[in-house]
């Protein structure tokens, strides 16, 4: 009798947003053009060029600074509904604090915002995406409490400044890459290597501050402007190696220490820190002769001041890894985080990898992620504010498209699982400065060339996919782009 469809498609919803993503410090340039202050990652790259794998840094990046109409054309020629990206601190507060507001600076944020808006393109911004104002890390950084009202007083200028058109705030990018990264270790700006607390300290800091700039915008300026804030937290999915209660002990613990520490005081109703993770760290401290433990307490009102405090939850979400309690091999210092926690972490081989060594393609990773965070905090509204593939192969980038194709899938199950999920962001628009791995790791929909002065954007094959999924708001596994020219439709 009667035709069936070829195929079951499932659909994205109309008012889902699709978009894509980036960061001040990897695309704009323009380190010091027109009044813009040092940042902890101008300081760093230009004093200590050899911790970045090929010596380079951000002085010009994709200089979106120049190519922003570039930019927003290039939004328009992928349909994009979203684009979310980051605000530089010390372009808008040279010196990182209220008393001097840079003109220049708010003018191309202006004219960057403008320009998508014309197009009805919605921004999404980031206040904080890691390159914290020099100044301020003269005085600790993110070791000194006053961080907060610093942070307080930035975020006030900018809602001030632009939330007549910006609907969407996200207060920090990525918590665990600031502390873990930033103070803990050695692995991004300002390297404080604070082993032993430099990551809790931080921690804490970081969601009061993400506290106090929330209840800024919550309390002055959402009723007359209308718009939402949020964080972004870095939420890979950490699953048991083995079904034994000891792996899956180990993977609780350990996704308590990557995400849960600052997940937890925010979107948990009890607040605070994760509960097994506050124990193994006191019990460590105590057996290593500290007298308290060197996670720091909330009191009753810093967690009842935090818990709460947001509107939504965004995740960057990139790849899974499976945790095992018996394969502890350690090299990590002593004391630290790793050593707090004490699991063995695998990937497995037959997961495809991409161009960098931490990202392969897990299986239903996005799934686990998002049904375990509903799970554990309840019905919130989350953002995937971040997801991408690095690739070698400019052009024909069919890994990329498998990823992106394979996480899309994900979101649709999660979608079916009754997740509250209101867009996804593509990591990333283009080709960017990608942190300590400087110009050698690429996760653009766009690649740049940046021998190019004038840093052209030619589209890559994942482009036209991602396009064409927009456009029709289901995944085409068969789909061949029939150009390599991109259309504005
Ligand atoms: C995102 O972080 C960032 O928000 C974004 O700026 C960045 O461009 C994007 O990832 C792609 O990397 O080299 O083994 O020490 C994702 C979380 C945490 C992933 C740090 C890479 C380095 C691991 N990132 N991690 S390793």
């Amino acid at each position: 009798c009667c035709a069936l469809p070829s195929k079951q498609q499932r659909r994205f919803p109309d008012d889902f947003l699709f978009g894509t993503a980036t960061a001040s410090y990897q695309i704009e340039g323009a380190w010091n053009v027109d009044g813009k202050g040092e940042n902890i990652w101008d300081h760093m790259t230009h004093n200590t060029p050899e911790v970045i794998k090929d010596q380079s840094n951000g002085d010009i990046a994709a200089d979106s600074y120049t190519n922003y109409k570039r930019d927003v054309e290039m939004m328009r020629e992928l349909g994009l509904d979203a684009y979310r990206f980051s605000l530089s601190w010390s372009r808008i507060l040279p010196n990182g604090l209220s008393n001097n507001i840079n003109e220049a600076g708010v003018a191309f944020y202006n004219n960057y915002i403008n320009e998508m808006l014309k197009y009805n393109i919605t921004p999404i911004v980031t206040l904080y995406h890691w390159d914290l104002p020099q100044k301020l890390a003269d005085m600790g950084g993110f070791m000194n409490p006053l961080i907060t009202d610093w942070f307080e007083e930035y975020a006030r200028i900018a809602y001030d400044l632009f939330g007549d058109r910006v609907k969407h705030w996200i207060t920090f990018n990525e918590p665990r890459e600031i502390c873990f990264e930033g103070y803990g270790s050695t692995t991004k700006a300002p390297r404080a290597n604070l082993t032993d607390v430099g990551t809790y300290i931080c921690a804490k800091n970081l969601v009061i501050a993400h506290a106090k700039a929330y209840y800024a915008y919550n309390n002055y300026f959402k009723q007359r402007q209308g718009g939402e804030c949020g964080i972004t937290i870095s939420v890979n999915w950490f699953g048991p190696l083995t079904e034994s209660s000891e792996d899956e002990a180990a993977a609780e613990i350990k996704r308590q220490s990557e995400w849960g520490i600052y997940a937890e005081p925010i979107f948990s109703q009890q607040g605070g820190f994760p509960r097994e993770f506050t124990e193994k760290v006191a019990q460590k401290s105590v057996e290593q002769g500290y007298s308290s433990s060197r996670l720091p307490e909330f009191t009753e009102e810093e967690k009842n001041y935090v818990r709460g405090a947001y509107d939504f939850f965004g995740v960057n979400h990139y790849t899974a890894y499976l945790i095992s309690a018996s394969e502890y091999l350690s090299d990590f210092a002593v004391p630290s985080l790793n050593d707090d926690v004490g699991v063995g972490t695998y990937s497995p081989p037959e997961w495809p990898l991409s161009n960098s060594t931490w990202l392969r393609l897990a299986p239903n990773s996005i799934y686990n992620s998002l049904t375990h965070l509903k799970a554990r905090y309840g019905d919130v509204k989350f953002y995937i504010t971040e997801n991408g593939w690095s690739e070698s192969v400019t052009g024909n980038d069919e890994g990329r498209i498998r990823y992106y194709r394979a996480a899309l899938e994900s979101v649709l199950d999660s979608l079916d699982a009754g997740v509250n999920l209101k867009g996804y962001m593509a990591w990333s628009l283009m080709d960017n400065f990608e942190w300590m791995e400087g110009y050698t790791e690429r996760f653009g929909l766009y690649a740049v060339d940046f021998e190019d002065p004038a840093r052209t954007r030619t589209p890559n094959k994942s482009a036209f996919v991602y396009k064409q999924i927009i456009k029709t708001r289901v995944i085409d596994h068969d789909y061949e782009p029939d150009s390599t020219t991109m259309t504005i439709d």
